[in-house]
């Protein structure tokens, strides 16, 4: 159990790293986290260089040869529970922190972020005590045989690099296993939000994580603490969660030293709405999966197809929805939508909104800037957009956008539509709207993705395979899949 007092993850508007369970500064440069609500400064942070990202590695290995290491997988499980439990009774700090650095509505934070954060620590405190391996008995010439059985251990030193869309539950999705599997981590939060991440540590202290078994850096990627860590010759393996490109660039550094990689990365998913569906919950689970966060769920709809019976309706009815979308103050109950991260993520997505126009969308909803309460008008809002009209080679339709915007197209046969899906470079998710059963079994199947959802969207069971296709990603995490990540498996073969 850590006893040492391990200081405070924030200190007077300044937040720090934490390495070897102390919060510490260094680095010399800063930046400054913007509240994209607003944007107001929310707090300036330490910018780690070199030396600070091998301080972060020195401490991880070290803590691999402490008490960590001689914890039963039971004790792990123990203090993976502790941890659930103190992000659940510091809720509301979490919850602040979430919406300071995201602008996200106070709401979704408490749904969906939060809440899933501590059942990450839960779900993978349970996954660890349940994990078998497998053994063989083998003939041998003599007749005494031998026996083959496996055994896993951690990894070592996991380097988490973590994007700002869902930052506490995507960094948790990838801590937790690999606490339960007895590594070390060093995660690099993204820049755009460094609070939730820091404020771990105080739990993890809290909650008698040994000092250096969790660490955090804040930087920015290339040339920074991102890649500083990612190209660390000490880090055993890398998880990361973000754009394409930069998974491209992570795997590069990896291969120096021929390290494994998870990779999580971006997609330009299609909803598929059958002439047949119960219309109504059809409507709200797309209007969830294109609008909700704002647009930048990497599972969110930026393609919708829709047979053609329905599609005046749906085109209706989805477009209503958008329009009754409130921005604002994301602590105020009413507000369903909030900023975009930054504003160079908003320039981003407006070049997207004028690109479209210019490749001869028809603009049914949005396609702009809101106005707002002067408070809010210098954060980062952007209007809910819908369009129409597009040819399927469209920039717009093929190019993930991450913002709170869909193409609407209607379709005629099954087969066609299973082809216009399968049209991208991305193969992340789908989600598949139908009251015919064997239908929904089928397109399933073939639409290529690593997550398909039936009548309904971001419906999540931890223990079940999680990630992308195509350029989506590599590898799966969750269950039994993360353990496999973050073990190595060691055969041993005993001869009788
Ligand atoms: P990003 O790739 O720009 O940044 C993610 C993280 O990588 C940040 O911490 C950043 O500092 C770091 N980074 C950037 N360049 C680096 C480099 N060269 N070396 C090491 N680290 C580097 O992504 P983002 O803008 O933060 O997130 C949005 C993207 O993430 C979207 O494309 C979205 O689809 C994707 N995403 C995917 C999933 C998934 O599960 N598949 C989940 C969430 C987000
Ligand atoms: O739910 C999850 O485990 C997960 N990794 C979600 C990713 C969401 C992307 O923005």
């Amino acid at each position: 159990m850590a006893t040492m007092n391990c200081g405070r993850a924030l200190t007077a508007g300044r937040l720090s790293h934490f390495i070897g369970g102390q919060f510490v500064d260094g680095g010399g440069l800063t930046l400054e986290n913007i509240n994209p609500a607003t944007a107001d400064l929310v707090n300036v942070v330490p910018v780690a260089d070199s030396v600070v990202v091998d301080d972060a590695v020195t401490a991880a290995r070290r803590a691999l040869e402490g008490p960590w290491r001689r914890m039963s997988e039971q004790e792990r499980a123990c203090v993976l529970r502790k941890v659930a439990d103190g992000i659940l009774r510091r809720f509301d700090e979490f919850v602040r922190a979430e919406v300071l650095d995201t602008g996200k509505p106070a709401s979704l934070a408490a749904h969906i972020d939060i809440p899933r954060s501590a059942a990450n620590f839960n779900s993978f405190a349970d996954q660890i005590l349940t994990l078998s391996t497998e053994s063989f008995r083998t003939a041998t010439p003599d007749g005494a045989g031998a026996l083959n059985y496996a055994i896993r251990v951690p990894r070592g030193v996991i380097a988490v690099v973590c994007p700002w869309n869902l930052p506490l539950l995507l960094l948790t999705w990838k801590v937790a296993p690999a606490l339960a599997c007895g590594n070390a981590v060093v995660v690099k939060p993204s820049e755009e939000t460094p609070t939730t991440a820091t404020l771990l540590g105080e739990v993890m202290h809290e909650a008698g994580v040994p000092p250096g078994v969790y660490n955090v850096v804040h930087g920015l990627g290339q040339d920074s603490a991102g890649e500083y860590l990612t190209r660390h010759p000490k880090v055993d393996g890398i998880t990361f969660t973000g754009e394409t490109k930069t998974g491209v660039a992570i795997m590069k550094a990896a291969a120096e030293g021929v390290r494994p990689v998870s990779l999580e990365l971006g997609g330009k998913n299609a909803a598929v709405v059958f002439a047949d569906c119960d219309l109504d919950r059809a409507i709200e689970g797309v209007t969830r999966s294109v609008f909700a966060n704002c647009g930048q769920v990497c599972l969110g709809t930026e393609r919708v197809y829709v047979e053609r019976p329905i599609f005046d309706e749906f085109l209706a009815k989805l477009t209503g929805a958008g329009a009754a979308l409130r921005m604002g103050d994301p602590f105020d109950k009413a507000t369903t939508m909030g900023p975009l991260i930054s504003k160079s993520h908003r320039d981003k997505v407006l070049s997207y909104y004028e690109r479209a126009k210019a490749e001869g969308a028809n603009v049914i909803l949005g396609g702009g800037m809101p106005e707002l309460p002067s408070r809010f008008n210098s954060g980062f809002f952007i209007e809910p957009t819908i369009w129409t009209g597009l040819r399927e080679d469209a920039v717009v339709l093929r190019e993930e956008v991450f913002g709170p915007c869909c193409h609407i197209a209607p379709f005629d046969h099954e087969e066609a539509v299973i082809m216009a899906a399968n049209n991208s470079p991305y193969g992340l998710a789908t989600s598949i709207w139908t009251e015919n059963l064997a239908r929904a079994h089928r397109v399933a199947a073939r639409i290529e993705v690593g997550i398909a959802w039936v009548n309904c969207w971001f419906l999540r069971d931890l223990r079940t395979p999680f990630g992308g296709s195509k350029q989506s990603g590599i590898g799966r995490e969750g269950g039994v899949h993360s353990m496999e990540f973050y073990t190595d498996l060691r055969n041993v073969c005993v001869k009788l």
